[in-house]
């Protein structure tokens, strides 16, 4: 098992101090990163101790240790899974020849895009989220806002070392450059769609770290198959961090949903009683749904197949999943435009595979809705995913209008009826009104939010997990 060296500098499971070059650029990305950190992290906080978990080794089971630490100083580092012995390409031209430990020059270009998308997500996310502690719940929701955002930095360290390490002055330069383009902004805007929108309020980051950190999930699964060995196993020890976003956001609804189902329950109007009414909640899932789905791009898509062909982005559980590795016979049926009409057509597989990768995030997402149902049940109300078609700004529904329920509606229509499916002004206004302010009590939660079932790490619900002004 490769060592971890924790104490040093920057820590590491790469024998990093065994290459002082790279050592060198990554220190001198450091002081960035942290410059970064401190103008586009969290707003407030920063000086307060935080029960935070951190990465201390890989293997599966001691790898997080609890302690309170003042973000900036958090131990931020590089962990990789621990190789796979005589690991081989799982898919595609190359199926079957050993992994890449280097970067095969005809594939340089492609790959450093890919990991620069991926990079650019991570602090992206953080400055989306800067400013919820001002409104948080409860310190229980404040300290695991705080671990999402940590944890997202430190795999924008995993993107920026494979960056430094294999792409060469590019690679600097890209490093620097995922520190320098912000989330929003109409001149330096961050690369994908969903990450340059505002996350204002916890109803927001819920469903963000549910649905958004869920298409997450997929696209580390797809390149933790990827031949370049180096890739896979960062993206592989990524993995078992996004589990706790994905709880986070789950967990953070369910509780959500609780308390309006106990409205519903006795009879009263959510709103009336401080919660949120299922209207709401509804629109708020439409909307970071659909931008969630765009986030695996177009439904036939020449890149996709260019991603798989070459090796470097495969399809979930490639080995246990499927039989036929090359992709180069199959055929995938969905409906596509034709002459202004949608018709039935087979799309050869390679070009399908973002396709392929969201269904299996649709799969996913239908779980995490039966289990908010779950919450709802006697109350005669539901929550649903509404159709893949609706509200798309990628792909090929993005030039077309459909409703919730999938049906090819006029664009006068869908202006219309905008507000009925997607938070309008009032909408989010009222849900800023319910979080106007922070709940730093202990053990106290806000009126539209139910408590957890249980601590973080074993501790009880009303621990301090954020002692702020302590210091
Ligand atoms: N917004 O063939 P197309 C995460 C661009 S989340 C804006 O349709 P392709 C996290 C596309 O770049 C996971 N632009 O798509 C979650 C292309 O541009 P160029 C992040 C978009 O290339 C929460 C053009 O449209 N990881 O980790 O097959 C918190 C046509 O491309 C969008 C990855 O995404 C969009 N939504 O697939 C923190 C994995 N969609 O080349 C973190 C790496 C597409 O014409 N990225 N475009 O200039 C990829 O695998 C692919 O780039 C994509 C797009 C799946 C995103």
């Amino acid at each position: 098992m490769s060592s971890v060296q924790l104490h040093e500098k920057i820590p590491n499971n790469v024998s990093l101090s065994s290459d002082r070059r790279l050592q060198r650029a990554l220190e001198e990305w450091q002081p960035h990163f942290l410059a970064w950190w401190r103008e586009m992290g969290p707003e407030r906080f920063q000086e307060d101790a935080i029960y935070l978990r951190t990465a201390v080794s890989v293997d599966a089971g001691g790898w997080a240790h609890f302690d309170y630490v003042r973000m900036p100083e958090y131990r931020w580092g590089i962990f990789l899974a621990e190789p796979v012995p005589e690991r081989r390409i799982g898919f595609g031209n190359d199926f079957g020849k050993p992994v890449w430990q280097e970067v095969p020059g005809e594939h340089r270009n492609t790959l450093r895009r890919l990991i620069v998308t991926q990079g650019d997500t991570e602090p992206a996310s953080v400055e989306q989220q800067r400013r919820l502690g001002a409104t948080c719940p409860s310190l229980y929701d404040l300290r695991n806002l705080f671990q999402v955002n940590v944890e997202e930095g430190r795999h924008l360290w995993a993107m920026a070392y494979l960056l430094h390490t294999y792409f060469g002055r590019d690679g600097r330069e890209e490093a620097r450059a995922l520190l320098e383009r912000r989330s929003g902004n109409p001149d330096t805007p961050r690369i994908l769609g969903a990450f340059n929108q505002p996350i204002d309020d916890w109803l927001s980051f819920f469903m963000f770290t549910t649905f958004t950190d869920r298409d997450g999930k997929y696209q580390l699964l797809a390149l933790a198959e990827s031949g370049f060995d180096p890739l896979s196993r960062t993206c592989r020890f990524m993995l078992t961090e996004e589990a706790h976003h994905m709880f986070v956001g789950e967990s953070g609804m369910s509780r959500i949903v609780e308390r309006t189902a106990e409205c519903l329950r006795a009879g009263k109007e959510p709103r009336s009683a401080g919660a949120l009414d299922l209207a709401t909640i509804q629109k708020y899932l439409n909307f970071w749904y659909s931008l969630s789905l765009d986030l695996f791009g177009s439904e036939v898509s020449t890149n996709a197949a260019q991603f798989f062909g070459a090796g470097l982005k495969g399809r979930p559980r490639e080995e246990e999943r499927y039989q036929d590795h090359l992709a180069l016979e199959g055929s995938y049926e969905m409906d596509v435009y034709e002459g202004g009409q949608l018709v039935p057509k087979a799309i050869a597989l390679r070009s399908a595979m973002n396709e392929v990768l969201r269904d299996a995030y649709v799969e996913d997402c239908l779980k995490a809705l039966g289990r908010w149902n779950k919450r709802l049940e006697g109350t005669g109300a539901e929550l649903v995913l509404p159709s893949r078609r609706f509200h798309r700004e990628q792909g090929m529904f993005a030039r077309h209008c459909f409703d919730p329920a999938g049906r090819e509606i006029t664009e006068e229509e869908f202006a219309q009826r905008r507000d009925e499916w997607l938070p309008s002004d009032a909408d989010r206004a009222y849900v800023r009104s319910l979080m106007a302010h922070p709940v730093l009590e202990p053990g106290h939660f806000a009126s539209w939010i139910a408590p957890p079932p249980r601590g973080i790490n074993g501790q009880p619900i009303d621990f301090r997990y954020v002692r702020y002004d302590e210091q």
